[in-house]
This record gives structure tokens, C-alpha cells and sequence, in this order.
């Protein structure tokens, strides 16, 4: 094949809209991806790369790190661009904006590095009924911002009076302590159970996308009021938005919101949290400060808070309203309407099982085996029974609940409709004669009586969210 043109960067800076073409340069190649702008999953933001360089774009948006994109993109390709140019790019390339990211538990399970997202092994997960930080999950969307501490303020904007501007010294000072032991769930655990049915977009979280914290801070309802809100403003707000100080490359902040009614409630238990587990939360948490919402999805827990507005309307990010939400397993990419749905607040009952891992091999003379797990529901639903089966849900027997560290005594029962930490669980059962393969299965029942399906595909959704099938892992009994 004759070899391709080459271009100048001023001959691709001449294509940067729509009108005009779109280019872009990779590695020193040049594509023509006008035809491509209408299809791309991420929408318009491609445009921000018209005219110039893919990398410091993808540099910070990691899904690009794939096979299939680069596919995409080499069907574009209509030249090179000149040495001297592309000498001149490599000079000019961004520092990695993830150079700054805290260090990691080395014994996470890494689902991508830029941005961190990383969870504990399952084993590790159950032996704590607190979760240390360093085995808490992480999700992050984007870089993790440095924050300092002296010069951070939190905006409260959108009350009468004009806002309150907040330093991390008047939450700590200026508003009662209040402690709070919650469950933290991202909408997408257990999504690499929805993926063995069809293939999903997101990140493959295994079981352990789920931590319990004990988080203090000051209250959301208290701040509130002292910004101002009262029953006048009752009349027309219904919701509180969240902004993190984590911004993407068009310096869109991390957002979501909650409903007000959430926010104000005495028993809402809504935290501006400045500690986890008695400790300044760190950095991959939220440090300084993280909204913690008990029985509300991971995504509106927003962490390194920076404003909080109370409006009318929920918030127009695209965490709450082109993401998080929860679709027919009828419903496909090119159909999928997000206006359709609410965004995901309080999560489904949920159970899993951490020991045995799946593919186990146990030893019959072993005579008994223990099985643990985790089980919790949204809303301060408390999880009243757990069931596990070892017969793949032939027959069942009832699992044993603790609040609290294993030897210690457990934590106070919450008043009703505030359960929010979850229960860890464990049974041990006679092995059954004979069996030479077992199919251990565990389902959690809540407060009213929610229970979990027993199977992915009527629950399977596109975005692989809210997956709260029965659990279920295979071992092997060795003789
Ligand atoms: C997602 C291709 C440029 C932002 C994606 C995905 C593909 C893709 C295939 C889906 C990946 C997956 O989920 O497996 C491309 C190609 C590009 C390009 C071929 C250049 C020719 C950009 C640029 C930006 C960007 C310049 C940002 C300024 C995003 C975002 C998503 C995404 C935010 C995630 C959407 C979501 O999951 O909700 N892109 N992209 N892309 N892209 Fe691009
Ligand atoms: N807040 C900000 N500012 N940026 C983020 O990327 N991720 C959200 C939420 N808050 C996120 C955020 C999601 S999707 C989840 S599940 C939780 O934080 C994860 O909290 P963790 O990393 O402390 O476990
Ligand atoms: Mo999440």
C-alpha cells in the first residue's frame, strides 16, 4: 500500500469542528474522526481533542485504555503527522494527573489505575466488621484532588440569607460530633455476576464493592439550618446537591444530589464527614471532608465536598442523570432513554459469601464446613435472617447475624428504620455424605420483607448496576 500523508500539527489544528472535520492525533498517527463524534459512547466531549492530541484527553479518562477503542480509531486513520510536530507534542504532554494519587494496599484487586478503583479480597473483607480504610473500597471517577486542610471551605449555597462559607475548623467546632456506623455499597457491586450472562459497560467489581465505616462529622441538618433553611424553604426545595472538588478535563466537578427530605430529617443521620473509623478520612475517602448518606447508593456519598446547594431540581450531573440508574434487561444501548428512569437513592436487600471463595476444594474429613458473608439493605432496612443453602437452594438453613467484632460484644441495635451498617454472617453445617461438589447460595431477608431474585437474567440491566442475585460459589469436597 502507498504509504499514508503526512501531515503538519497547523494542517490538523485546521480541523477542529464539525464544519470544518474533525481530526485528531495518537501516537504520532492522524485520523479523520468526524464520521465518529455522532457514535461516541461518551458523548460531545470528544470534541474537547478537535484540532489536537488524544493522550492528555485519555490520559484521564482510562476506558480508552482498551483493545476495541484502539480498533475504533485505527479505522480513521488518514496520515502521519511530521517528525518535528510530533517531537513538539511529546515536549509539551501534560505531568500525569494521577501522579499525585495516594499510595494503595498493595492486596487490593485493581479494576483500573487511572482513576484508582480497587477492592479487598473477599476473606479479607469479612474479618472485620469495621472495615480499615486500607481494605475499604475505592472508586474513583477522576484524579484524587489535593485538598488543603487550612485553606478548604465548604460552600452552602442556595438558602435565603445570601450561603455559608465553612472552614474545616467551624464543621469541626461550630457543629455537635455526631457518629454514624454505615454501609457504603457502589451501585455497581457484584457487577461481574451480571456480565457471565451478557457482556455490561462498566467496572468488573467482584463481591466486595461494600465497606462499613464508622464516619463523624458534623450533621447535613444541622448545617442546613444554620445556613437558613426553614420551613419557607421546605415549600419549594426538594433536593441538596452535592459537588466534589475532583473536576474532569472540562472542569465539570464529581455531583450528585439526594432528596431534601433525606437531608433535613432528624433520623437521616446525614453526615458532612471529616473522620473514618476515629481517624481524619483519607485522601482516596474523601479528605477533608465527604457527604456520608446511610442507606443511600455509594454515588451520592460525594467525596473532597466542596458545595452544597439545596433547589428545586435534582442535580444535572451526569452521575445523576446519564448514569446510576436502573433499566429492563429488554432495554439496549441504542434504545435506552435516561429521562425514563429515577437515579438510584436507596439500594435493594443484598447478601454475599466470602468464604469459601468459589472453586474452593475442602476436605471431607474436615466433617463440617463454616461459611461467612456479608448482608445489608438500603434505606436502614435491617437484614433479619440471611438463608444459606449447600444444594444450590434445595433446602436451606438459617445463618448466624453479629453486629459487631467477632468476640466483642455487638454494637447497640439501631432504632427502627435506621439500620444502616450492615450484618456480617456465618453458619457452620454438617458437610453433606457423599457430595462430591457443593453449591453453597446465601439470600438475605430485610425489615420488610424484602428478599433478593434468585437469578441474574431478570435483573440484568446494560450499565450492570444494582446486582442482588441470590449469591451463589462452587467447591470441591477432596477425599
Ligand atoms: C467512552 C472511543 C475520545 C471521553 C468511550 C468508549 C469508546 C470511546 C469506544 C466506550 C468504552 C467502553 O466503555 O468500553 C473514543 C474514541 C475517541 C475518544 C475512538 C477518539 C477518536 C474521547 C475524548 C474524551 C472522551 C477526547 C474526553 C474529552 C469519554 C468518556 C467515556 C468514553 C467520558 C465514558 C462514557 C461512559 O462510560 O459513560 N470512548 N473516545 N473520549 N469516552 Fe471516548
Ligand atoms: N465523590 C467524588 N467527588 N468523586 C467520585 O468519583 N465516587 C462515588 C462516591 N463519591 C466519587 C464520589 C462512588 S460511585 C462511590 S461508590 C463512592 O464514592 C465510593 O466511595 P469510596 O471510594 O470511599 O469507597
Ligand atoms: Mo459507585
Amino acid at each position: 500500500s502507498s504509504p499514508l500523508p503526512i501531515f503538519s500539527q497547523d494542517e490538523v489544528t485546521k480541523h477542529s469542528s464539525l464544519e470544518h472535520g474533525v481530526w485528531v492525533t495518537y501516537k504520532g498517527s492522524v485520523y479523520d474522526i468526524t464520521e465518529f463524534v455522532a457514535m461516541h459512547p461518551g458523548g460531545n466531549k470528544i470534541l474537547l481533542a478537535a484540532g489536537g492530541a488524544l493522550e492528555p484527553f485519555w490520559a484521564l479518562y482510562a476506558v480508552h485504555n482498551q483493545e476495541h477503542v484502539l480498533e475504533i480509531l485505527s479505522q480513521y486513520k488518514v496520515g502521519e503527522l511530521t517528525e518535528d510536530d510530533l517531537k513538539k507534542q511529546r515536549a509539551a504532554e501534560p505531568t500525569d494527573p494521577f501522579s499525585s494519587d495516594p499510595e494503595r494496599h498493595p492486596v487490593l484487586r485493581i479494576n483500573t489505575r487511572k482513576p484508582f478503583n480497587g477492592e479487598p479480597p473477599p476473606e479479607i473483607l469479612s474479618d472485620s466488621y469495621i472495615t480499615p480504610a486500607a481494605f475499604f473500597f475505592k472508586r474513583n471517577h477522576l484524579p484524587v484532588p489535593q485538598v488543603d486542610p487550612a485553606s478548604y471551605r465548604l460552600q452552602v449555597e442556595g438558602l435565603p440569607g445570601g450561603g455559608l462559607t465553612l472552614s474545616l475548623e467551624d464543621l469541626k467546632t461550630k457543629f455537635p460530633k455526631h457518629t454514624v456506623t454505615a454501609t457504603l455499597q457502589c451501585a455497581g457491586n457484584r457487577r461481574s455476576d451480571m456480565n457471565k450472562v451478557k457482556a455490561v459497560k462498566g467496572l468488573n467489581w467482584g463481591i466486595t464493592a461494600i465497606g462499613n465505616a464508622r464516619w463523624s462529622g458534623a450533621r447535613l441538618r444541622d448545617v442546613l439550618l444554620a445556613a437558613g433553611f426553614g420551613p419557607d424553604v421546605a415549600r419549594w426545595a426538594r433536593h441538596v446537591h452535592f459537588e466534589g472538588l475532583d473536576k474532569d478535563v472540562t472542569g465539570t466537578p464529581y455531583g450528585s444530589s439526594i432528596p431534601l427530605s433525606k437531608a433535613v430529617s432528624e433520623e437521616g443521620d446525614v453526615l458532612l464527614a471529616y473522620e473514618m473509623n476515629g481517624e481524619e478520612i483519607p485522601r482516596d475517602h474523601g479528605f477533608p471532608v465527604r457527604v456520608v448518606v446511610p442507606g443511600v447508593v455509594g454515588a451520592r456519598n460525594v467525596k473532597w465536598l466542596g458545595r452544597v446547594v439545596v433547589s428545586a431540581e435534582e442535580s444535572g450531573s451526569h452521575w445523576q442523570q446519564h448514569d446510576y440508574k436502573g433499566f429492563s434487561p429488554g432495554t439496549d444501548w441504542d434504545h435506552v432513554d435516561f429521562k425514563s428512569a429515577p437515579a438510584i437513592q436507596e439500594l435493594p436487600i443484598q447478601s454475599a459469601i466470602t468464604v469459601p471463595a468459589d472453586g474452593a476444594v475442602i476436605d471431607r474429613s474436615d466433617e463440617t464446613l463454616t461459611v461467612t458473608g456479608y448482608a445489608w439493605s438500603g434505606g436502614g432496612r435491617e437484614v433479619v435472617r440471611v438463608d444459606v443453602s449447600l444444594d444450590g437452594g434445595e433446602t436451606w438453613q438459617v445463618a448466624q447475624l453479629r453486629s459487631g467484632e467477632k468476640g466483642q460484644a455487638p454494637e447497640a441495635p439501631p432504632p427502627p428504620g435506621r439500620a444502616w451498617a450492615w450484618k456480617l454472617w456465618e453458619i457452620t453445617a454438617p458437610l453433606p455424605p457423599e457430595a462430591q461438589e457443593l453449591e453453597i447460595v446465601c439470600k438475605a431477608v430485610d425489615s420488610s420483607y424484602n428478599v433478593q431474585p434468585d437469578t441474574v437474567p431478570p435483573i440484568w440491566n446494560l450499565r450492570g448496576l444494582l446486582s442482588n442475585a441470590w449469591h451463589r460459589v462452587t467447591v470441591r469436597v477432596r477425599d
